[in-house]
């Protein structure tokens, strides 16, 4: 793995950031032994948030030390084998001595019951605006909306100067799809795009089975994590599903670097695949109290849950225009004999089908053409290029032609994109279509050839300094082929096949 500048980034996977060995000092962690909740590891800062003089946290027991509620419930839970890091133990309690209550997190991984308490803050300020929020996110209808909507809410709810919705795409690159920011944050990030190696791979392993990371002090000191007794050659704490998880140094660094102090980032799931990810900045840092990120983890499941839905509707009523085109040209080929001049010449042509530029039949080693279209012996070459590329003569598209080979740039004005499908018994016949070059850039946060920086020793790599907006011109790129024109194309090669076969069943009937 390298960047476009030939700097090694795999050194930015290896880093195992689920065993940090410390965590963040809002909060207190404590690992205990399943059996008989005796103590195995402590946070340095756990003996303060009890209130026990620091030698004395190890000869506690906990129901001493957090008292007898917390422990039936944590009793209770692992009678019911229910203490799923992606599903915490939550609860507020006062400490056995009284005080303000605290929120613990508590749940079962690597071995280990792992407790998380922090001071639990305020959390009467949550519920009012969630069940209209609620409302609203129900009634959105396009993904524009949605995301509008949620980033909103959330900066609402949390006071986060920025909320953007961050979407991967197929290469783990990013894009921020929605914002919401205060009106003196100068840049806006909307639109932007970042590079893979910006979140690397162990760290999208990581958030598409913990869902939330919530830092409230960049700068603040990691809280090193103590063992009783001699843990020795014993695995570090595995903090996979901590909320309290330091965070890796180099991606703090990557927030100095951005003037990001206080931040979050929740996990967007769809079918199961981390789809993208809700960031929030904050240039001061800011600490968001539990009850409140409750709240935001439970607004970003509602958006992941009209997310699928709306993202297909938009589909389906763009590919609906085209069912009709379609039963329009099947309409034409049934009363004709040649069915390649019924899609080249009748009141509909192929080339209407999927606001194509031109189209093609290929038939017999025939090309007929409709609209803006290559030369015929380029439009073959084509097909042979893709039929390489398809499945047992399934639709192929490319909406980057030159990609597969650099003489087709030739033509990229009216042939940029081009999509096949393949007919007949030995797949020689071919139904083609051709987009033409589309403008496209794409507006990086700093230019993606140098997503890294390193150190003046050469020894480390860091984070890059520069997040200017840096726009790449993308060439012989046409719009790209939703799935629906492949599954439309498909239909219709299906349906030109039977029609051939019927047509030659009639032909030898007659001749018999
Ligand atoms: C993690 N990188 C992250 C995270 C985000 C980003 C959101 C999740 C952690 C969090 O909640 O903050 C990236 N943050 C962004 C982007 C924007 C933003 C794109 O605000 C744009 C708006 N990062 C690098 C390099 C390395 C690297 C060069 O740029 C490695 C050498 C590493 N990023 C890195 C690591 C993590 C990370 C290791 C995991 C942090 C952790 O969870 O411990």
């Amino acid at each position: 793995l390298a960047s476009a500048e030939g700097v090694d980034l795999t050194p930015c996977e290896r880093e195992p950031i689920h065993i940090p060995g410390a965590i963040q000092p809002h909060g207190a962690l404590l690992a205990l032994n399943p059996a008989d909740l005796s103590l195995a590891v402590y946070s340095a800062n756990a003996p303060n948030l009890f209130g026990v003089p620091p030698g004395e946290l190890r000869h506690r027991p906990l129901v001493e030390l957090a008292g007898a509620d917390l422990v039936g419930r944590i009793r209770e839970a692992q009678g019911a084998g229910d203490l799923d890091g992606a599903n915490p133990l939550r609860l507020a309690a006062a400490l056995p001595g009284g005080g303000a209550p605290l929120d613990y997190a508590v749940h079962a991984h690597g071995g280990f019951v792992i407790v998380e308490a922090e001071p639990a803050g305020d959390r009467d300020a949550v519920p009012a605006m969630l069940p209209r929020t609620m409302v609203r996110l129900r009634d959105v209808r396009s993904l524009a909306e949605l995301g509008r909507l949620t980033v909103t809410a959330i900066r609402d709810l949390t006071g986060l100067e920025r909320v953007l919705i961050y979407r991967f795409d197929p290469e783990w690159n990013g894009e921020a799809i929605a914002e919401d920011k205060a009106a003196d944050l100068e840049h806006s990030l909307l639109g932007l795009h970042f590079p893979e190696s910006d979140i690397p791979r162990q760290a999208r392993e990581l958030y598409a089975r913990n869902h939330s990371r919530f830092v409230p002090d960049r700068d603040s000191d990691r809280v090193p994590l103590l063992s009783v007794g001699s843990r020795d050659g014993a695995q570090p704490l595995d903090l996979t599903f901590a909320r309290l998880r330091a965070l890796s140094p180099v991606h703090l660094e990557y927030h100095r670097n951005l003037g990001v102090n206080g931040s979050m980032s929740v996990s967007v799931m769809k079918h199961g695949r981390l789809w993208g990810l809700v960031i929030g900045h904050h240039r001061e840092p800011l600490l968001i109290p539990p009850g409140v990120r409750t709240a935001v983890t439970l607004l970003v499941d509602a958006f992941a849950m009209r997310l699928t839905e709306v993202e297909t509707t938009a589909d389906w009523d763009e590919r609906q225009a085209h069912v009709e085109i379609h039963a329009r040209l099947l309409e034409q080929m049934a009363g004709a004999d040649d069915f390649a001049a019924a899609l080249t010449h009748g009141p509909v042509t192929l080339a209407r089908l999927f606001d194509a530029g031109g189209a093609a039949v290929i038939r017999d080693g025939q090309v007929q053409l409709v609209g803006e279209t290559p030369p015929p012996e380029t439009v073959l070459e084509m097909a042979e290029a893709l039929r390489r590329r398809s499945d047992s003569g399934h639709p192929v598209g490319t909406d980057h032609i030159a990609g597969i080979s650099p003489r087709f740039a030739e033509h990229s004005n009216i042939a940029s994109g081009a999509l096949a499908v393949f007919l007949g018994p030995d797949l020689a016949n071919a139904l083609m279509w051709f987009r033409p070059e589309v403008t496209r850039t794409i507006a990086w946060g700093g230019d993606p050839n140098k997503p890294v920086s390193v150190d003046a020793e050469k020894t480390r790599i860091l984070p890059r300094r520069s997040f200017e907006r840096w726009t790449e011109r993308m060439r012989c790129y046409s719009q790209p082929w939703p799935s629906w024109t492949l599954e439309i194309a498909h239909s219709l090669g299906h349906a030109i096949d039977e029609v051939i076969v019927r047509h030659q069943r009639k032909l030898a009937e007659l001749n018999a």
